[in-house]
């Protein structure tokens, strides 16, 4: 493979609604797409990468313009300046991709949206869709959606009454001091026995133990990141104080920082993230540790449009990711996609199987959405 062009395309998309969460509340979102065109086996194949980064370094270090920077001033060269076939043997692809940005340290989301897009053209090439790539024989997944915080516990239970009506089959309450165990107890009384669990985005200290442990009355599936990224010791200490499984977002970082969570007792369940954890490659190691250890995992999500979105689900679609993941229609997020939408029929979302990593992007839908472009030079 050779590159030949990438473009760095940022969209500026509406959120139907506000999305607020204990890092502050999403009121749009710039996602931040890879094309790029590669040269393989002769022919020229265009594939598309998605960057989920925020706008801002709230969730975790890397914001849209870090990652724009990183990509155009160090990853994209580095990528660019690999040979064709590096050991006169088969020519490089998305395997090589993490070891030939490992000398730049960090920056895992806007590492895994290249290694995507390398991902998509080397499958385009040979119409391999991403399920048949990593072995899914799933053809669905099951739906989850994540609620953000409300005004009013009254305005919570009709947001969720109306996701259970569209069928999705669990709900996820972000969480946060002020805003935990009222909603909690409201949406236990008014749905009764819904699989139900709680995300504080990193919001508690391990000396809010006793009140995290008042959960535990709402039998939930999980309280996913209680405590700080770096806090692994201190959430090993609150797992041995709680009922509720805890379940790690944030913190897990890489397969190397998974090992370390379940190793200490950290981690009961893991959101796997493909782009926290550097790519779908990394996504997938991750599973493969978890599910030998008995660690259940499930699909994280980052408001993705139809490209990581599509993803995800396939992703999702190995026999580790045994809870619902949070791969909800596009238009839990956007009234309109850029691709055409992921939808929920029965509670679940079909497996892209065409080639590639998802369906194309429509033309007018990135004029619609049209905010900021670079090509990016290749020496
Ligand atoms: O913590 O899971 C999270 C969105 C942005 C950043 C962090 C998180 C989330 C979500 C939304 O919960 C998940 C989705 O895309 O549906
Ligand atoms: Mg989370």
């Amino acid at each position: 493979m050779r590159l030949r062009e990438v473009e760095l395309i940022t969209l500026r998309m509406p959120l139907v609604a506000p999305f607020t969460t204990s890092f502050g509340q999403q009121d749009e979102r710039f996602p931040l797409l890879v094309r790029l065109t590669a040269e393989i086996g002769g022919t020229e194949v265009t594939g598309w990468g998605e960057c989920v980064v925020l706008a801002d370094p709230v969730y975790s270090p890397e914001y849209l313009d870090s990652a724009r920077e990183v990509l155009a001033r160090y990853l994209v060269p580095a990528l660019a300046a690999l040979p064709d076939s590096p050991q006169q043997g088969a020519p490089w692809g998305a395997e090589a991709v993490a070891g030939a940005l490992h000398h730049i340290v960090g920056h895992p989301m806007a590492k895994a949206a290249l290694e995507m897009a390398v991902l998509d053209a080397q499958l385009r090439a040979t119409s391999t869709s991403l399920a048949g790539y990593l072995g899914v024989v799933a053809d669905s997944v099951p739906s989850g959606v994540s609620v953000g915080i409300q005004p009013s516990v009254e305005e919570l239970l009709e947001v969720v009454g109306g996701y259970l009506a569209e069928g999705y089959v669990r709900i996820k309450l972000k969480i946060r001091p002020g805003w935990d165990l009222e909603p909690v107890r409201a949406v236990r009384e008014r749905f009764g026995d819904i699989p139900l669990q709680v995300d504080a985005n990193t919001a508690y200290r391990l000396s809010d133990a006793p009140l995290l442990r008042r959960l535990d009355a709402f039998d939930l599936l999980l309280i996913e990141q209680p405590l700080a990224e770096d806090d692994l010791r201190q959430h090993a200490a609150l797992a041995r104080q709680l009922a509720t499984p805890i379940c790690l977002d944030e913190s897990i970082t890489s397969a190397a920082a998974a090992a370390d969570a379940i190793a200490l007792g950290a981690a009961a369940v893991i959101n796997i993230k493909p782009g926290r954890v550097g790519g779908y490659l990394e996504a997938r190691r991750i599973h493969d540790l978890a599910r030998a250890h008995g660690v259940a995992t499930w699909c994280g999500g980052m408001l993705e449009t139809g490209i990581g979105r599509a993803a995800n689900a396939a992703l999702a679609g190995l026999p580790g990711f045994t809870l619902p993941g949070d791969i909800s229609a596009s238009h839990r997020f956007y009234a309109t996609d850029i691709t055409d939408p992921v939808v929920l029929e029965g509670g679940r979302v079909a497996i892209w199987t065409g080639p590639g990593l998802s369906p194309l992007p429509h033309p007018d839908a990135l004029v619609e959405f049209a905010h900021h472009s670079a090509r990016v030079p290749l020496a």
